[in-house]
C-alpha cells in the first residue's frame, strides 16, 4: 500500500541521512608531497589546499623533500604511506620513476591524485597500462602554456631572431609539456631559430651561467623562454649580468614575487602566472569527494594569468602572485 511505501522510503532516507553523517564526521587526513617543499608554486598550493582542508573538516599535512629530485622524493614517499592517510596528493617529480613508489600507495588502498604533474601520459583511469591507477589528475595546461609563452616571445623579438629554452630536465611532465607546446607553436615563425635546450636541475645559477654562456656562443640571442620559476629567475638574472636588459627577451613561467620587479624594470617582458592555490583546493576537495563516495573527474585544468607591464599593477592581477 501506499502507507507502507512511504514508510519504508523514510526508514531508507533516514538510514542514508546517518550514513552521510557518519561519514562527514571521520576527520580524514590527506597528505599533500610537493614538488619540492622550497618553492613558491608549491607553497601557494599548500594555501589552497589548506583551505579546502578546513572547508571540509579534513586535515592537510604537508611533506615534501628539499629540491626537486625522485631520489629524495620517494622516501618521503615512503615514509607517508606508512602512515596510511586516508588519500595521497603528490606531484611527482618523474613521469616513469614514481610509478612504481605510488603503485605501492596504492596497492595498500590509499587513493591517489597527482596535482601539477602527472605519471605515465596523465591519463588516467583507462584500465590499460601501469600508471593509470591514480583517480585524477589536477593541473593547469601545460602545453597551452608553452605555446602562449611562445607567442609572447615571438611577439617581443619581432617574429625573428634566435632563442632558447631554459628547462629543468627531460622527465618532468610540466615542464616537459612546456617546451613541447612551445616548439610547436614556435613552428609558426619560420625566422626564429630555436637553439638547443639548456637543462639547469631546478637551480636558477645554473639557469643564469647557462644564459651567459648561450650568449657568448650567440652574440645575436633575442630571447630565452624560462620554463618554470627557477629556469625563469636564473635566465633573467643571467640576462641582467650579461647586461642585457631588455636586450634579451624573457618571458617566464611562473610568478614569484620578485616577478613585480623584474616586469616593471622590463628584464622580464611577461610571465605566465599558473593557479597553484586552485590546484591545491581541488586537489584537496577531489579526494574528499572521492572519500565520501562520489565520483570524480580524471582531470581538473586550471587556470593561467598572464602578466605583463601593463597590467602587473591590477589587483585581480596581482593576486595570482605566488606566496612566500
Ligand atoms: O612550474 C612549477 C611546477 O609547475 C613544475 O612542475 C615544477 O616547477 C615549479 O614548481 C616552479 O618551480
Amino acid at each position: 500500500s501506499f502507507l507502507k511505501a512511504s514508510a519504508v522510503a523514510a526508514l531508507v532516507s533516514v538510514t542514508a541521512v546517518a550514513g552521510q553523517a557518519q561519514a562527514q564526521d571521520k576527520k580524514f587526513t590527506i597528505a599533500l608531497i610537493p614538488g619540492l617543499t622550497t618553492d613558491a608554486f608549491y607553497i601557494t598550493m599548500r594555501k589552497g589546499a589548506e583551505a579546502a582542508a578546513a572547508a571540509v573538516g579534513a586535515q592537510l599535512v604537508f611533506q615534501g623533500a628539499p629540491d626537486f629530485n625522485p631520489v629524495t622524493q620517494v622516501p618521503v614517499l615512503d615514509a607517508i604511506i606508512a602512515k596510511k592517510p586516508d588519500a595521497i596528493l603528490i606531484a611527482p617529480t618523474d613521469k616513469d620513476q614514481l610509478i612504481q613508489p605510488l603503485k605501492k600507495a596504492s596497492d595498500a588502498g590509499i587513493p591517489v591524485i597527482t596535482v601539477d604533474t602527472f605519471i605515465g601520459d596523465g591519463v588516467y583511469q583507462t584500465g590499460k597500462g601501469d600508471a593509470e591507477f591514480p583517480l585524477a589528475y589536477v593541473a593547469s595546461d601545460n602545453v597551452l602554456g608553452g605555446a602562449i609563452a611562445a607567442r609572447a616571445l615571438a611577439k617581443a623579438v619581432g617574429e625573428k631572431g634566435k632563442v632558447y629554452v631554459s628547462n629543468v630536465k627531460p622527465g618532468i611532465s610540466t615542464t616537459d609539456q612546456r617546451e613541447e607546446g612551445f616548439k610547436e607553436e614556435m613552428k609558426k615563425f619560420p625566422n626564429i631559430q630555436v637553439l638547443e635546450t639548456q637543462f639547469n636541475d631546478d637551480d636558477a645559477n645554473k639557469a643564469a651561467s647557462q644564459l651567459q654562456a648561450v650568449f657568448a656562443r650567440n652574440s645575436d640571442l633575442d630571447g630565452v623562454f624560462g620554463a618554470n620559476l627557477f629556469s625563469a629567475l636564473g635566465a633573467a638574472n643571467g640576462v641582467q649580468q650579461a647586461g642585457q636588459t631588455g636586450k634579451i627577451k624573457v618571458v617566464a613561467f611562473d610568478a614569484p614575487t620578485s616577478i613585480v620587479d623584474n616586469i616593471n624594470s622590463g628584464l622580464v617582458d611577461l610571465a605566465i602566472a599558473q593557479h597553484p592555490a586552485e590546484i591545491g583546493y581541488f586537489g584537496v576537495m577531489a579526494a574528499y569527494a572521492h572519500l565520501t563516495g562520489n565520483s570524480i573527474p580524471t582531470a581538473i585544468g586550471t587556470g593561467f594569468t598572464v602578466i605583463d607591464k601593463s597590467n602587473v599593477a591590477d589587483e585581480n592581477v596581482a593576486k595570482f602572485i605566488y606566496s612566500n
